[in-house]
């Protein structure tokens, strides 16, 4: 049985672990940075332990010393949160080497999800659709000229070791390709330690809609709903949403019972994002995210289901107590990322919180380690809080969404509130339509109006 479980990470998830825990009964670790003394999660768990200075490198990253701390204070779980250690195999492994459980994947599923191209391979086997394009490796460019002549332009050339935007080519055309596929190996080899590409057909216009899916260690496997992260800039979310506006229930419950007993052929354990592209009517698997995701909140709000207490039972070898049949959607669920940058530049704002007011009352939920007088360290993330309000429509979420985002008070230094209230006053948010490129073309015609 799980009785203390250490917290490998800050911020509000770390307070987010520690409140899924303490609802459980199970004792909590926090393991900070000097930069992190005094940040609330620290405050709140029943012990702490300074892993090392404030660079994450030495601190959130540093395996022997996260280890150590859950060996003094005998720990019998790490939970990773998202970002840092979240999707490093080795950490899994290292973990449950030391007899202690990874509240996770194994270590082999992390692996095999890493891995782009394993990672497709294996989805499509399982009956998920991908993106058309090479079948696996190409091996420079005259393999992929024949793929992209085959799938048409444009094409995408992408890092097998990349994931998250990172190490991705568009192409036009022939012409451009050579270059682009050599440019992709070398900028993949020198970032990634691993120069494998491959190549997709290009989507010029999907929208971003992932399934949230929780798999215990006894083949029981639920699929959870979208969500809609199109809505992003640079590969950072900006605010997303479930249902997604674009889907009707029969594609969701196609699209889910798809990834759910694809999950299930795979054998994966614990709760798993399973990322598509979505255009003309389609889903096209992108990649699978191994870990809780920021936006996990917009799920909870409409399934009612705790993933951070279900992540918590599979990995101590518990069943899941509902099955899909169980399983009811309802409502709506917006979740806003709410950082501390300039709202419009997008400039980090760390410094010190003056004032601080929340808002509350029916429907409205907000995850963040924030309080008065506060210093947000310079050394991290960005993002402070987040901002998920739920209703029983779109509609009366979004006039909900309005006036918590009116009450939230938030001093003495920037936020992207501001931001997110211009926002949903636009008629294509209000309307939803919109696609992954949409917020990017809103900020630069935001700029241009400025000047
Ligand atoms: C694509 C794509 C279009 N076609 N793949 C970006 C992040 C990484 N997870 C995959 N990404 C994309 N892959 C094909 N075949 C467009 C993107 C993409 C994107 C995807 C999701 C959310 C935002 C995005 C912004 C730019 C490009």
């Amino acid at each position: 049985m799980i009785e203390k479980v250490l917290i490998a990470n800050r911020g509000e998830i770390a307070l987010r672990i520690h409140r899924a825990c303490h609802e459980m009964g199970i004792k909590t670790v926090a393991v900070h940075s000097t930069a992190d003394e005094s940040a609330m999660h620290v405050r709140l768990a029943d012990e702490s332990v300074c892993i090392g200075p404030p660079a994450s490198t030495d601190s959130y990253l540093n395996i022997p010393a996260i280890i150590s701390a859950a060996e003094i204070t005998g720990a019998d779980a790490i939970h990773p949160g998202y970002g840092f250690l979240s999707e490093s195999a080795k950490f899994a492994e290292i973990i449950e080497k030391h007899g202690i459980i990874f509240i996770g994947p194994t270590a082999e599923h992390i692996n095999l999800m890493g891995d782009k191209i394993s990672a497709k391979e294996a989805v499509k086997k399982a009956g998920i659709p991908v993106v058309p394009g090479s079948d696996g490796a190409v091996n420079g460019f005259k393999d992929a000229a024949k793929v992209a002549a085959k799938i048409g332009y444009p094409v995408i050339v992408k890092a097998a070791s990349g994931g998250g935007g990172r190490g991705m080519k568009i192409v036009h055309s022939e012409t451009e390709l050579e270059m682009a596929v050599s440019s992709a190996q070398r900028e993949a080899a020198a970032s990634f330690g691993d120069g494998t590409v491959y190549l997709e057909k290009f989507l010029t216009t999907p929208r971003h809609i992932e399934i949230q899916v929780l798999a215990d260690t006894h083949g029981n496997v639920v699929h959870l709903g979208e969500r809609d992260c199109s809505l992003q800039r640079r590969h950072q979310k900006i605010l997303e949403e479930s249902p997604s506006p674009a889907l009707k229930p029969e594609e969701r419950e196609e699209i889910g019972e798809i990834c759910r007993k694809a999950i299930q052929a795979i054998g994966y354990r614990g709760a798993g994002t399973i990322e598509f592209l979505y255009e003309n009517g389609g889903f096209y698997f992108i990649e699978m995210n191994t870990r809780l995701q920021v936006e996990h909140p917009v799920t909870e709000m409409i399934t009612g289901i705790d993933l951070v207490r279900e992540q918590i039972r599979v990995a101590d070898g518990l069943p899941l107590q509902f099955s899909q049949k169980d399983i009811t959607f309802s409502g709506h669920a917006i979740e806003c990322r709410i950082n501390a940058e300039d709202p419009f530049t997008f400039a980090p704002s760390p410094g010190q919180v003056k004032d601080y007011h929340t808002p509350g009352g029916l429907g409205v939920r907000v995850d963040s380690g924030l309080y008065a007088r506060y210093r947000i360290p310079p050394y991290y993330d960005s993002m402070i809080a987040k901002l998920i309000v739920h209703g029983k429509t779109r509609n009366e979420c979004l006039m909900r969404l309005r006036r918590s985002l009116e009450e939230y008070v938030i001093d003495g230094i920037k936020t992207t509130i501001p931001l997110h209230q211009k926002l949903i006053h636009e008629e294509d948010f209000i309307n939803g339509n919109y696609n992954i490129h949409w917020l990017e073309h809103y900020l630069e015609r935001l700029a241009k109006d400025d000047k």
